[in-house]
């Protein structure tokens, strides 16, 4: 079988660069790899290993001779051209918002639900960064005591937003240090030296999108709507590097050793929990890695069915990109390329 043929979209951007890292650090198997942006960007020359490839404008014909599509361009763009690509015969995995929630389009973190790719019809939704992280330590959990309730707080770097969120914790901590007034233009307020509880748009029902996001997807995923989910999302000055304090409520109890237990086990989590020595999970140590960390777990006083815990990852990487390669490596492990891959 050949090695499938390999496009991003948006890949200039933040999470666009890091599919680029991360399919040559894992050497993945392909034929080729088109890189696809906005007019802006056309033209542009990035480095593939010991290649330059030079950036295409993105259009609907882009995808023709196309296997997978690894898409991270915003929703509008996937809106305008996942379908078109779908049709031309890749199967595009998109990191936006614009199709998870679709009935028929699975919603894949490969350490909880690989089996959900085979129903892809042409589209496979890449969750949202929150959630990424929070199902992966918690789905082992799940399996073993069934989770009824979970309170999770999230403190999200910047980098979610983009660069140009990056730039403005940058320029506005410079600014603070020097005593200069600063003037917020991605955030609606100053992020340097704050913190904001805002992260996407607010909806009728008091909570953000954000917010909603953590509780639907994880529905979706980790195939329970049993579970009641709150979520406080809140923007943090860290660059890169999700982290959450999270408080589940279990069937029955369950101990901290034991939950170190099964999580030391678990694919893709690393239990990083030493109190003596302050080992606990942090976004610096985090960034760049491709791990789940949790640390900080302990027997929740407050309920006997209930343990606390500090989940921390890499936002662009398995919060982002690493998860959307990962869902191509099995579309490739369950022999799920169409033919015209396999030619
Ligand atoms: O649903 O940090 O993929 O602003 C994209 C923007 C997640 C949050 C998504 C951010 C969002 C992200």
């Amino acid at each position: 079988m050949a090695n499938p043929r390999i496009a991003i979209l948006g890949a200039t951007g933040l999470v666009g660069r890091e599919f680029i890292r991360i399919l040559k650090q894992r050497n993945f198997p392909m034929s080729s790899l088109r890189l696809l942006a906005s007019e802006r960007s056309a033209g542009k020359k990035i480095t593939f290993g010991d290649q330059e490839i030079e950036v295409e404008q993105a259009t609907h014909q882009s995808f023709e001779n196309v296997d997978i599509a690894l898409f991270s361009a915003g929703a509008s763009r996937s809106r305008d051209f996942a379908p078109a690509a779908a049709k031309a015969g890749a199967i595009v995995i998109d990191n936006s918002s614009a199709w998870r929630m679709e009935p028929d389009i699975p919603l894949v973190v490969p350490e909880v639900n690989p089996e959900d790719i085979k129903k892809h019809k042409g589209i496979i939704a890449n969750p949202n960064c929150s959630t990424i992280q929070m199902v992966v330590a918690l789905n082992p959990l799940h399996k073993v005591n069934p989770i009824k309730r979970i309170i999770v707080d999230t403190y999200q770097a910047v980098a979610g937003t983009g660069k140009a969120a990056m730039e403005e914790l940058a320029i506005q901590s410079k600014q603070v240090l020097e005593g200069q007034e600063t003037v917020p233009h991605v955030y609606p307020h100053q992020i340097a030296f704050n913190v904001l509880p805002h992260i996407d748009v607010f909806l009728g029902n008091g909570y953000s999108k954000e917010e909603m996001k953590m509780v639907q997807e994880t529905w979706k995923i980790m195939h329970a709507e049993n579970i009641a989910i709150s979520a406080t999302c809140v923007r943090v000055p860290v660059l890169i590097g999700h982290s959450e304090a999270v408080h589940v409520e279990f069937t029955k109890p369950m101990s901290p050793e034991e939950a170190r237990d099964i999580l030391s086990k678990s694919p893709g989590v690393k239990v990083t929990d030493d109190l003596d020595i302050n080992l606990y999970p942090l976004p610096l140590a985090a960034a760049g890695r491709d791990e789940t960390f949790v640390g900080r777990i302990r027997s929740d006083f407050s309920n006997p069915n209930g343990l606390a815990m500090w989940i921390v990852s890499d936002n662009l990487r398995k919060g982002a990109a690493l998860n959307a390669v990962q869902i191509a490596e099995e579309i490739i492990r369950q022999g799920l390329l169409s033919e015209g891959a396999k030619a």
